[in-house]
């Protein structure tokens, strides 16, 4: 996709491979990209008035696109678990990688029954669901979450940075407005605690200042 013959990445893991990243507006991996120090020349900010041109050109008509070497890959967590494999935040043996596997699903699983709730067209039947949910249910799925970040020190698994934290991360902003609970940082910190571990890392925070526009827009 990228015609630019300049491609190369600058990983800290890996220096050399030809590698786009084509992503939409909605798209959030800012975080991962500047970790992994993918070259800007590399990405493609896909926008809303593009996709409709783009959307066949994808392979499962869908963003984000990861392309390498000519040839195309989908699927956001896919994706997220590739280049945590390619730039070592992947564990450091397969019970970890399985840990950070295992809880990146859980929270996954929390992003769907928000979306399910949040996307319901029916505007009686959405706010009744979202009801029983906030009170039956996204307590106790977050609070569960959170003491499992307590527990690997302010991570989402294996006790360290690994690419599951960049999907949290990237992640937040979108759960809080889905779920409707825009203090939930306050009420479970360690949410807070773990996307601090992201953003201060100095590239990271440096490119996220430079891309304060591309947030979700939902
Ligand atoms: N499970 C997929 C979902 C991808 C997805 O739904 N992408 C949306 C953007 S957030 C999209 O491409 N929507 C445009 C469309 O389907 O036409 C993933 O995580 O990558």
């Amino acid at each position: 996709m990228n015609n630019n013959t300049n491609t190369q990445v600058k990983g800290p893991m890996d220096a050399t491979v030809d590698i786009d990243l084509i992503f939409g507006e909605r798209i959030c991996f800012k975080q991962l990209i500047s970790y992994c120090e993918i070259a800007e020349q590399c990405l493609k900010w896909v926008a809303f008035a593009e996709w409709a041109d783009f959307k066949p050109k994808t392979i499962l008509g869908q963003l984000p696109v990861l392309e390498i070497d000519g040839k195309q890959y989908a699927q956001s967590l896919a994706i997220a678990r590739y280049l945590g494999r390619k730039y070592g935040l992947a564990g450091d043996n397969n019970e970890e990688a399985l840990e950070i596997d295992q809880n990146v699903d859980f929270l996954n699983d929390i992003r769907i029954k928000a979306a399910a709730v949040f996307y319901e067209q029916n505007a009686e039947i959405k706010q009744k669901k979202h009801e029983e949910m906030s009170k039956d249910v996204y307590p106790a799925l977050l609070k569960k979450l959170n003491d499992i970040i307590v527990k690997n020190g302010g991570y989402l698994a294996a006790g360290k940075l690994s690419w599951g934290d960049f999907v949290l991360t990237g992640m937040l902003d979108y759960l809080k407005a889905m779920m409707q609970v825009p203090d939930l940082e306050e009420q479970f910190p360690a949410f807070k605690k773990l996307s601090n571990n992201v953003l201060t890392i100095p590239n990271v925070k440096a490119y996220c200042d430079m891309k304060q526009d591309l947030e979700f827009d939902f």
